[in-house]
C-alpha cells in the first residue's frame, strides 16, 4: 500500500456528485445536513419516522403510535394501528401510475437472454401465484419455504407470499438437501416453492431434486410448486407437486391484497449463530419495509429513472432487502443476475452495468477480490459511465479492494458506500451516504439515522465513550427494521441479542472508533466464521463432520484468506482404530469435505482438514479455539495463557502438524 493510501487518508465526495449537470442532486448533500438529519432521528424520532413512513410507504389505515416498547424487554414494534401490505408497496401503486415501467430486469445465465418485466406484468405474476398459494391452503400467518434459483420468479414468490400475508422462509440454493430439510421443518411449511433446475455459470443445478430429497422427511409438506425455468423432465410426485405454470393459468391476474398490520411479521429467513442450530429471524411488515426503502433512498442515492444492481443472491438478507423489497418500494428498476462474475468472462459484471446502465452496483469484496487477482484488463474499455454509486457488504473489505473498486470501477467518479448491516438489522446501519459523508478505505463509516450507536468494554459492558476506542458494536436503541423474534423461539432472541448486555442490541461484531469517529468493523467476535460474506457457526460444521462415522471429535476454525475473506479449517480426530495411513487420510479429507457439502452445502467445505490426535481443551473441557486459531494464523509465540489446558502439550503437536502440511 502506498503512503495516500494509509487507511486514515478521508476521500471527499467526488465533485460529479455534486455537480448537477452532471449528476441529479443527493438527497442528502453535506456532512452538516447528514449531522443535522441523524440528530433529529435520535432526538425526535418519533417525528423523524413519522414522516419517514408516511413519504415512502402507503398505508391503507394510518398509523398514531410510531414507536412502543424497546430493547429492555424485546417488545420492540413500530407504527402501531397502521396497515399496509408490502405487495402493494413493492407493485400495484406502481403499476397503476406507471404500468409500462421496467420493474425487473433479467439477467440471465447465458449474456444474450436477458428480459424485462414491467410493474404491470409483475403484478399480474404476483396476483396469479397468490391466487394459487390461497388456493393450496395457504392463508395469512402461514410459512411457504422458497428454494429458488437467481430468476424473476424468486421476487414473485416473495411477493406472492407477502401478498396474502403468508411469511416466505428462502432457503439459498446452495444449501444442501439436509439443510433445506431442517429448515423446513423448523418453520413449519407446508408449500415449497421451487424450478425443476437451475442454471449457473454454464452449469445445471438439480434444484428440484435437492426439494425432493428434502421433503422426503418433511410430512408437514403438502404441494411443491415448480417452476419451469429449464424445462427438463424431472419426476413428479402425484398429488403432492404441481406445475407453477399450469396451476398459474388458472388463476384471474388480479387479486386482492391481505391487509396487514405493522407488526406483522413478513418473512422469516435462517442464519447462522454461535450454535449448531440455525436461527430463523423474523422481520415484520412496516418496520422492514420503511428501513428497506430509506436506505436505497439515502444509501444508495436512489433517484427515479435509476437502475439498482445489487448482485446478491435472493437467499440472503441483502438479496431481499436490496433486489425485492427496497427498490420495488421505491418503484426503481431492479437487476436480477442469474449468473457469476466469471460467466462466461470475468467482464460479466461490467458487461451488464455497460447493458444496462446500471447506476447503482452492489457487491461483496470476496467478488472485488477475485476480480482484483484476474488483472485490470478485464474491466478495462467497458462503458462504466453510468455508475455514480458503487456499494459492498458482507465482511470488512480491506484497502486494497476498496482502492481497486474505486479506481477501476469507480474511476474516481463514484460514491463508495461500505455497508455494515445484518441478517437481524433489516438493512443498512453503518454507512457512508454518498454526497455527504466523506470515505475512508476500509471503514464503514458512520451511523445511518436512528441507529444508536455504542461500542462497549466486552468484559464490564461499560461503553467506550469518545474517540479512539476499540470494544464490541452495540445499538442502543431500537430501530425501525430491527428483527422481533426468532421463530418459534422469542427467548432465544432475547439470549442471544439483548440479554449479553442488558439495554443494548449486542451485534456479535467487534469494532473501533478513530480518531475522527469513524467506525471500522473489526470481524466476528463469537463462533461465526464470514466465508465469503456467508455466515456460517463452528458447531454447524463441527455437527456436520462429527456424523462422519470415523470422527470422534473435531474444532473448526475461520482463517485468513485472500478471497474468501476467511476459510474454513477443521482439526479431525479420529476414531481408535481407525486408519490414519497417508493413502486412508487423502480418502478421509474428500469424504470429510463431501460430508459437510452435503449436511450444509458447499459453500461451507474446509479448506483445509488436519487429522489430529487431539485437541486443546481446559480441565472443564471446554475446546479452546483461539489456540488452534492462532497457530493457524502462525502466531505460535502469542498463543496467550495455555495453562489452563488440560494437556498444554498437545499444542506442540499440534503446531508441528499445521507447520507441515
Ligand atoms: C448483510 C449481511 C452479517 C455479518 C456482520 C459482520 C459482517 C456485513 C459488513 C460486515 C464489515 C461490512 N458484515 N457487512 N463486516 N463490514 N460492511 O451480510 O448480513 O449475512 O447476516 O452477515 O457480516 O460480521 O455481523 P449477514
Amino acid at each position: 500500500m502506498t503512503e495516500d493510501q494509509a487507511t486514515d487518508v478521508l476521500y471527499p465526495v467526488p465533485e460529479r456528485l455534486l455537480d448537477p449537470t452532471q449528476c441529479p442532486e443527493p438527497y442528502i448533500s453535506s456532512m452538516e445536513q447528514y449531522q443535522e438529519m441523524y440528530r433529529e432521528s435520535l432526538d425526535n424520532p418519533d417525528q423523524f419516522f413519522g414522516k419517514l413512513a408516511t413519504e415512502l410507504l402507503s398505508w391503507s389505515k394510518p398509523f398514531h403510535t410510531v414507536r412502543h416498547g424497546g430493547l429492555h424487554h424485546g417488545d420492540v414494534a413500530w407504527f402501531l394501528e397502521g396497515q399496509l401490505n408490502a405487495a402493494y408497496n413493492c407493485v400495484d401503486r406502481h403499476a397503476f401510475a406507471t404500468p409500462e415501467k421496467i420493474a425487473i430486469i433479467y439477467e440471465a445465465d447465458e449474456p444474450n437472454q436477458s428480459e424485462n418485466i414491467t410493474y404491470g406484468e409483475l403484478l399480474r405474476k404476483v396476483c396469479q401465484l397468490a391466487g394459487v398459494l390461497r388456493a393450496r391452503g395457504v392463508r395469512k400467518g402461514d410459512t411457504v419455504a422458497i428454494y429458488m434459483p437467481m430468476i424473476p420468479e424468486a421476487a414473485v414468490a416473495l411477493l406472492a407470499c407477502a401478498r396474502i400475508g403468508a411469511l416466505h422462509s428462502v432457503v439459498f440454493a446452495g444449501f444442501s438437501s439436509e439443510a433445506l430439510r431442517d429448515r423446513i421443518r423448523d418453520a413449519k411449511s407446508r408449500v415449497v416453492i421451487t424450478a425443476d433446475q437451475g442454471k449457473r455459470g454454464g452449469k445445471t443445478i438439480e434444484t428440484k431434486r435437492i426439494v425432493d430429497e428434502a421433503v422426503k422427511e418433511c410430512p408437514s409438506v403438502e404441494t411443491v410448486l415448480v417452476y419451469e425455468r429449464t424445462g427438463a423432465d424431472v419426476p413428479m410426485t402425484k398429488g403432492r407437486d404441481v406445475w407453477w405454470g399450469e396451476e398459474a393459468s388458472l388463476h384471474p391476474n388480479f387479486t386482492p391484497v391481505e391487509e396487514m398490520n405493522s407488526e406483522d411479521p413478513l418473512f422469516l429467513l435462517y442464519t447462522s449463530g454461535s450454535t449448531g442450530q440455525p436461527k430463523g429471524v423474523v422481520h415484520t411488515t412496516a418496520g422492514y419495509l420503511l428501513g428497506a426503502a430509506a436506505t436505497v433512498k439515502y444509501v444508495f442515492d436512489y433517484h427515479p429513472g435509476d437502475i439498482f444492481a445489487c448482485m446478491a443472491d435472493v437467499g440472503w438478507i441483502t438479496g431481499h432487502s436490496y433486489i425485492v423489497y427496497g427498490p420495488l418500494a421505491l418503484g426503481a428498476t431492479t437487476v436480477i443476475f442469474e449468473s457469476i462474475p466469471t460467466y462466461p468472462t470475468p467482464s460479466r459484471y461490467w458487461e451488464l452495468i455497460a447493458k444496462h446502465k446500471v447506476t447503482q452496483f452492489y457487491t461483496a469484496p470476496t467478488a472485488i477480490r477475485a476480480l482484483r487477482r484476474l488483472g485490470d484488463d478485464w474491466v478495462k474499455d467497458h462503458d462504466l459511465s453510468s455508475l455514480r454509486v458503487l456499494g459492498t457488504v458482507g465482511e470488512p473489505i480491506n484497502p486494497e479492494a476498496w482502492h481497486w473498486y474505486n479506481d477501476k470501477v469507480g474511476k474516481n467518479r463514484c460514491a463508495i458506500v461500505d455497508t455494515y448491516w445484518q441478517t437481524e438489522t433489516g438493512s443498512n446501519i453503518i454507512t457512508p451516504l454518498p454526497g455527504a459523508i466523506p470515505t475512508k478505505a476500509g471503514s464503514a463509516t458512520l451511523p445511518f439515522f436512528g441507529i444508536d450507536l455504542a461500542i462497549l468494554d466486552p468484559v464490564s459492558g461499560k461503553e467506550l465513550i469518545g474517540n479512539d476506542v476499540t470494544g464490541v458494536l452495540a445499538i442502543k436503541r431500537a430501530w425501525p427494521s430491527i428483527a422481533r423474534t426468532i421463530y418459534g423461539n422469542h427467548q432465544r432472541f432475547l439470549e442471544t441479542y439483548l440479554k449479553p448486555y442488558p439495554g443494548y442490541y449486542f451485534t456479535g461484531d467487534g469494532a473501533s472508533r478513530d480518531k475522527d469517529g469513524y467506525i471500522w468493523i473489526r470481524g466476528r467476535v463469537d463462533d461465526v466464521i464470514n466465508v465469503s460474506g456467508h455466515r456460517l457457526s463452528t458447531a454447524e460444521i463441527e455437527s456436520a463432520l462429527i456424523m462422519h462415522h470415523a470422527v470422534a471429535e473435531t474444532a473448526v476454525i475461520g482463517a485468513h484468506d485472500e478471497v474468501t475473506g476467511q476459510c474454513i479449517h477443521a482439526f479431525v480426530c479420529l476414531k481408535p482404530g481407525v486408519s490414519k495411513g497417508p493413502a486412508h487420510a487423502t480418502d478421509l479429507n474428500k469424504e470429510l469435505v463431501i460430508q459437510v457439502r452435503k449436511v450444509i452445502g458447499p459453500f461451507a467445505a474446509p479448506k483445509k482438514i488436519y487429522l489430529v490426535e487431539d485437541l486443546p481443551k481446559t480441565r472443564s473441557g471446554k475446546l479452546m479455539r483461539r489456540i488452534l486459531r492462532k497457530i493457524v494464523a502462525g502466531e505460535s509465540d502469542s498463543l496467550g495463557d495455555i495453562s489452563t489446558l488440560a494437556d498444554p502439550s498437545v499444542v506442540e503437536v499440534l503446531i508441528a502438524k499445521v507447520g507441515s502440511s
